[in-house]
Parts: structure tokens; sequence; C-alpha cells
């Protein structure tokens, strides 16, 4: 069981590798979306994706722009197989670390020729001992493996390992890209669910060890349903992005603005007290009543959009993430409750 894991992972990283290869020639950008087409059409997962891909391939000499990769993302790809999603996030995370440890290594074979065998070993072995994912090990080999043949043909030694460091720092700028994009979320562009996850332990565990404080904000468009039946979809989605932006601009330094699902946004303040962080949620409300939506189409602005926000702080002593959540979500009903366009402190 152990073993097959292991060998889909190693696979998981070969299309990761091989499909960051195809955009690099393909100038495709290495956004998720384009990322994920791609991962698919190396993975060969879905037929019908794949005789799209080829078909374009064969009968356009232009190159596949995002407009297209958006088109055949949504046509095949959606909705994306989360346990994927992930193998990739958690791969190309890793990778980013590794990749940096063999940078090193190739810098230091462009050093002294005399001792290359003994500094590959040495290094090799220290590098091994620090991966512990068989398919990171596998790619950090084969990257080795193929500056030591480098080395060994004796022939433009120098330019020969620039350009396979090229193409490490080419995979990493990649990954790390599709790393940082992969933690936001595609509409809103703040950041998604899983960041917000990870960034709730951070600080947790932070409160937790230093008693320091920390709040949330849970945020709630009002009446988003009635709005979306009288402007359609696609002026709800502006909607969200312009809320989206409405928090980021009203929040700064170390706050954390994720859109926690559908048209909810929680938001993070460490070191904040109960008192200011209601504040800053009344000041966000303020902000997004203010903020008007143009229709660029009738040349008139949309309704006023609204939000209720609930306010909870962390009890570092007896709290779990979950509670510090229902906490905050509960505040938030009772905003709803008393009427929306309002801000509402957890109860005691
Ligand atoms: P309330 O004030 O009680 O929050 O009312 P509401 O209508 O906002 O709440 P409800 O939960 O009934 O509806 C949420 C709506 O949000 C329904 C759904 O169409 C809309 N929504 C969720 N995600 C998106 C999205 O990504 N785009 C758009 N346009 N609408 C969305
Ligand atoms: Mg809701
Ligand atoms: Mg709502």
């Amino acid at each position: 069981m152990k073993q097959e894991a292991r060998k889909m992972e190693s696979q998981a990283l070969a299309y990761a590798r091989k499909a960051l290869l195809l955009m690099t020639e393909r100038n495709v950008e290495p956004t998720p979306v384009n990322y994920s087409v791609w991962y698919h059409y190396v993975a060969g997962d879905i037929a019908a994706l794949n005789k799209e891909i080829d078909k374009f391939l064969k009968t356009r000499t232009l190159n596949i722009t995002d407009d297209v990769n958006i088109y055949l993302y949504n046509k095949y790809v959606v909705p994306p197989d989360h346990h994927e999603v992930k193998a990739v996030e958690n791969t190309s995370q890793n990778a980013q670390t590794v990749l940096g440890e063999i940078m090193d290594i190739i810098d230091k074979f462009s050093g002294d020729t005399e001792h290359y065998n003994h500094q590959i070993d040495a290094h090799v072995t220290q590098l091994s001992q620090k991966i512990t994912d068989p398919a990171l090990k596998e790619m950090a080999k084969e990257i080795i493996n193929r500056a030591v043949a480098i080395r060994d043909s004796g022939s433009a030694l120098s330019s020969k390992l620039e350009e396979s460091k090229k193409e490490v720092v080419h995979l990493k700028n990649s990954l790390e890209k599709v790393t940082n994009e992969a933690n936001r979320d595609f509409l809103t562009e703040v950041a998604n669910r899983k960041a917000l996850e990870h960034k709730l332990e951070e600080l947790t565990t932070q409160s937790r060890v230093n008693s320091s404080d920390l709040c949330m904000l849970m945020v709630d468009i009002d009446h988003f349903k009635n709005f979306n039946d009288k402007f359609g979809h696609q002026i709800g989605d502006e909607v969200l992005k312009k809320v989206g932006r409405a928090l980021v601009d009203t929040v700064k330094g170390k706050d954390f603005v994720a859109r926690y699902g559908g048209e909810e946004f929680a938001i993070l303040l460490p070191n904040t007290t109960l008192a200011s962080a209601l504040v800053v949620g009344e000041n966000i409300r303020k902000n997004v009543e203010e903020t008007r939506l143009f229709r660029k189409d009738t040349g008139v602005f949309v309704d006023e959009i609204t939000i209720s926000v609930g306010v909870a702080r962390f009890r570092p002593d007896q709290d779990s993430v979950a509670v510090f959540i229902s906490r905050a979500d509960n505040a938030l009903y009772r905003s709803k409750i008393g009427g929306r366009n309002r801000v509402t402190p957890e109860s005691f």
C-alpha cells in the first residue's frame, strides 16, 4: 500500500516536471489553471482533453493563450480532483526546497575540478539525508546525475553547467509560482480556504505560545442571492472581487484576508484585541457600503452592497481552531438576525 502511494507520488512529480517543461516550450504561463490543464495533458487521464489539445497543436501555429487554457480547464478539468491538486501542491512546495539545495551543489561543481568526485559524493549523501520524499529523491538524483555526466564529458563544462543551472532556476520559479497561486482564490485573488487553514494553524499556535491576541472577522455579503437573481452571476462575481479588494484595502500589515467559501470571507487579525477588531470590522463594513459597482453595459451603478460581520477573539488556553471559527460564525449569525449591515462581537 505504502509502496503504491510512493509510486503514485513519484509519477505525479514526473508529470509535474514534464508539464512545466512543456509549458515553457509553448510559452504557457505557469498559472494554476494552465498548470492543471497541462498536468492532465501529460498524465493523459482525460482523453477528450488530450484529443482537443492535440488537434489544436496540429491545426494552429499560434501560442496556446491563457484564454484557450481557461476554456480547456472549464470544459474538461472542472470540477478538479481535490486529492490530486493537493498532491501537486505538496510536491511543488517540497520541490522548491530541494531545488534550492541542488542549485548549491551545481554551484559547487563549477569550482575546483580536482575535488569533484569527493564533493559530489559528500553533497549527495547530505542531500539524501534531508530528502524524505522518494519522488524528490529521484528528481534530485536525476538532475545531479545529469550534472555529473556533463562534468565527465569534459566538454564546455561551465557553459553546460550554466544551462543545467538555468533549467533548475526556471523549474524553481515555476514551482514557486504554482505554489503561490495554489494558495489564492481564483476569482477574488485573496487567500483561499486552504491557505486560511494553514494561517489559522500558524497564528493560533503563535497565540498559544506567546499568549498574544488574535481575532477573526467572519464576513458575509447580505442578500447576495437576491443580488445574483436580479443582476446575474457575472455582475455577482464582479461584486465578490470588489468586496475582496475592499477588505484587503482596509486591513494592513500582518492581517490576513481569505475567501472562506461562496460569498463569505474570513479575516485574521494577529496582535489585535477584541475592541480593536470591532473597529476594524466597522471600517470594513463602511468601506464596503461606500463601494459602488459601475455597470459599463447600462451606465448605472448597481444596488448598494452591504456585509454582516461577526468578530471573535481566540482564547489560547481553551480554544480549538474549530471553536474559534464557530464563535465568529455565531456572531455573524447574530449580525444577520439583528438586521444585517452590522458588526457583532462574540457573546460571552
Ligand atoms: P444572507 O444575507 O442571509 O447572507 O443572504 P444571502 O442571499 O447572501 O445568503 P444565501 O446563503 O442564501 O445565498 C448565498 C448566495 O451567494 C447564493 C449564491 O448564488 C451566491 N454565491 C456564492 N458563491 C458565488 C460566486 O462565486 N459567484 C456569485 N456570483 N455568486 C455566488
Ligand atoms: Mg453565506
Ligand atoms: Mg450572504
